[in-house]
């Protein structure tokens, strides 16, 4: 299986590859609102819910037989540091709205995870390359502290567009606002316009 390349993702946005105000870091350091949840294999569930046409429900051994793709993507932190050429290998975004045959009158996308983190995104963001349910990263199970089993990564937005431990996936009619986008973080976090925090 090849590695698709997906670093190119800033020239879309007509920027250099490391967006204004990041700093490059060789390191990954870990985020977290509130430390790293335990999880089960045995009792991990994943669930569609929503505006959805099938509401499904996955184990861990159903979500890891989902067909998976490897990409080559940066990482960039609403705190300043971008990390280049990650290899992450897990299930397209593309391929669980198939599944779940989203609604017409979809519009917007709820991320939730194990330890309460949610996060949002425009439908249509979600549904572009690079979007992925990350399984792997650099070809070993993806660290817990990193998000493990079980994260999904955002290459075209700041990384708390990415849910860590997700669990949850909501398909919405109407926009709501996940965790940090509650707290004052930008809704749309596009780090080519540096798009940082929000006053609204
Ligand atoms: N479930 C969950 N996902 C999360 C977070 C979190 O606290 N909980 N933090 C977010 C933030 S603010 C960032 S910058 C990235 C950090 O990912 P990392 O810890 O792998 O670097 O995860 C995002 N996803
Ligand atoms: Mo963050």
């Amino acid at each position: 299986m090849g590695v698709e390349d997906v670093t190119t993702i800033h020239e879309e946005y007509g920027g250099e590859r490391l967006p204004p105000g990041q700093r490059r870091t060789e390191r990954f350091p870990v985020l977290s609102k509130s430390g790293t949840p335990r999880w089960e294999m045995d009792s991990w569930e994943f669930t569609v819910t929503g505006a959805v046409e099938n509401e499904l429900t996955f184990s861990w051994r159903e979500f890891t037989d989902l067909p998976q793709a490897t990409q080559r993507q940066d990482f960039h932190c609403v705190t300043g540091w971008s990390r280049f050429d990650n290899e992450f290998t897990g299930v397209p975004f593309r391929t669980i709205a198939e599944r779940a045959d989203v609604a017409d009158d979809a519009v917007h996308v709820l991320f939730e995870s194990l330890d309460g983190y949610s996060t949002n995104l425009p439908l249509d963001e979600c549904m572009r390359d690079g979007v992925l349910f990350v399984l792997e990263l650099d070809g070993q199970p993806l660290p817990s502290e990193h998000g493990g089993p079980l994260r999904v990564v955002t290459p075209h937005k700041y990384a708390y567009k990415g849910a860590k431990w997700v669990n949850s996936v909501e398909f919405l009619t109407e926009p709501r606002r996940g965790y940090w986008e509650k707290r004052g973080y930008s809704n749309t976090a596009n780090p080519w316009g540096e798009e940082r925090y929000s006053f609204l």
